[in-house]
């Protein structure tokens, strides 16, 4: 077990010199698809971060050790572990660390990690939110606050249409992050660009959201942005996604649980599509995170 984060020499040598770095999730590569393809996935994100001019920096717990940037070796036991890694939101970080094994960080845990490495740029598919029927179970996923606490811009599709999508965007305005919409008036939600509440401001560059996310670090110290890109092209799961929610409800599924069963179940019904659209997402949300994050530094904010 060791408290200091395990920052890959490229991710730490690029912070030293206030060059450009992403931060990646791990839930997704272990959680969010079938048979090793979430493998595939972390590598596709993280070329495109490259690609972007940016390094990437994938996050997770490996053996008891909290890393910034992992080997392809590591990405590929995260991928094949499938279930029996641990999802990891910032309250289980503490845990996997001492437990050791593998933790596959959330958004909101990889945001954890991003505070204490410094990195200030991510990419994801979709951020956890307020799920449907928060009133009887209060399920509000940790992502929320700690997009609050983290000085980080996360780029995201949104939030996904599985959640309360015009709840979890009054808990955003709430804790007082901005939803950047980018090209889009409206929060995408996640497999569809349209339907979503409004957003607080419209980008149309990454220079834009770059100077907007320095601003706001200005104005309003250590609290994160949410950059919200429309998926494309999109798929309408509205169909599947209530029936979801209704079993998953009706089999008694709670906590962490909640968000891959209704996954899982909206993939089932919808016939693998969402795979394909998800994939397409997350690497598009890498690649813009990328580039947001290489127009910040281009601007002489530093990192
Ligand atoms: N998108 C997917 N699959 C996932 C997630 C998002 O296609 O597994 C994960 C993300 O890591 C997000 C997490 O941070 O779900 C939110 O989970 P919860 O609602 O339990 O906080
Ligand atoms: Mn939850």
């Amino acid at each position: 077990m060791t408290l200091t984060p395990a920052v890959a020499e490229e991710v730490a040598e690029a912070l030293r010199s206030r060059r450009p770095v992403v931060g990646l999730e791990t839930t997704l590569v272990a959680h969010g698809f079938p048979e090793r393809e979430g493998l595939a996935v972390a590598l596709e994100a993280e070329a495109r971060v490259r690609a972007s001019g940016a390094v990437p920096a994938t996050t997770g717990i490996v053996d008891g050790a909290v890393k910034a940037g992992l080997t392809a070796a590591e990405l590929e036991r995260f991928a094949a572990a499938g279930e029996s890694a641990r999802k990891a939101g910032a309250r289980d970080l503490a845990a996997c660390v001492v437990r050791g094994g593998l933790g596959a960080t959330t958004v909101g845990g990889m945001l954890a990690v991003c505070r204490l490495t410094g990195i200030s740029f991510a990419g994801t598919g979709g951020t956890g939110g307020v799920h449907r029927g928060f009133a009887e179970s209060l399920d509000i996923s940790g992502d929320l606050v700690q997009l609050a606490r983290s000085p980080v811009v996360v780029v995201s599709s949104g939030a996904k249409s599985i959640l309360d999508t015009g709840a979890t965007a009054e808990v955003l305005e709430t804790l007082g992050v901005p939803v950047l919409g980018w090209r889009t008036a409206t929060l995408p939600l996640f497999y569809t660009a349209a339907g979503g509440p409004p957003v607080s401001a419209v980008v149309s560059s990454a220079a834009e959201a770059a100077a907007i996310a320095a601003a706001h670090w200005q104005l309003n110290g250590s609290a994160g942005l949410l950059l919200a890109r429309p998926p494309d092209p999109g798929l309408d799961a509205e169909p599947f996604i209530a029936e979801a929610v209704r079993r998953v409800r009706e089999q008694g599924i709670t906590g962490q649980a909640v968000t891959p069963a209704v996954l899982a179940l909206v993939h089932e019904l919808s016939g693998g599509r969402r795979i394909a659209v998800n994939r397409q997402l997350i690497a598009d949300n890498a690649a813009l995170a990328g580039e947001v994050a290489v127009a910040y530094a281009a601007g002489g904010h530093g990192h």
